[in-house]
């Protein structure tokens, strides 16, 4: 019965890991009431943020008056437009964050970018393995202790 235990103990370790990511999702409506606009300090919208895999940004803005962009480190500096690959356009655009490291974002309209600093760029944690030390923690802190005494538990009946 050792095998069985151990895919239980295995289940219960993925479960335990997995859920937090997801159950503590957060969407963030960039420039919150603002919305995703020209002359808006999006990097001080950013700075006090955390973000982290499976979080949501949400681009809010009148169709054909803005769009979103997902560019990189050098495009972003110079606001250069992708030629290819279209960028979001609905005027209410979700982006999930599925990896971690650096995302850049900019209005392709205009010189929205160039001159209206329109972009923003955000540094996503890397999930459920970042030392997270988010403002709502707590929850969550007590939760991995929780599941840890769990796993500890399962572990031991394993053993014998
Ligand atoms: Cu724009």
């Amino acid at each position: 019965m050792t095998t069985f235990r151990h895919i239980v103990v295995v289940f219960v370790v993925s479960v335990a890991t997995l859920l937090p990511s997801t159950a503590m999702a957060t969407e963030y409506v960039v420039g919150d009431d603002n919305g995703w606009t020209i002359n808006f300090d999006y990097q001080n919208w950013a700075k006090d943020k955390e973000f982290y895999i499976g979080d949501k940004l949400v681009f809010k803005y009148q169709p054909g008056v803005h769009n979103v962009y997902k560019v990189n480190a050098s495009s972003f500096a110079s606001c250069t437009v992708p030629t290819l690959g279209s960028g979001l356009t609905s005027g209410h655009d979700v982006v999930t964050l599925m990896t971690p490291g650096k995302k850049w974002y900019i209005c392709g309209v205009g010189k929205h970018c160039a001159d209206f600093n329109q972009k923003l760029v955000i540094n996503v944690q890397g999930g459920w393995f970042a030392p997270a030390p988010a403002p709502n923690s707590a929850t969550m802190y007590g939760y991995q202790t929780f599941m840890t005494v769990v796993v500890i538990v399962l572990s031991i009946i394993t053993v014998f």
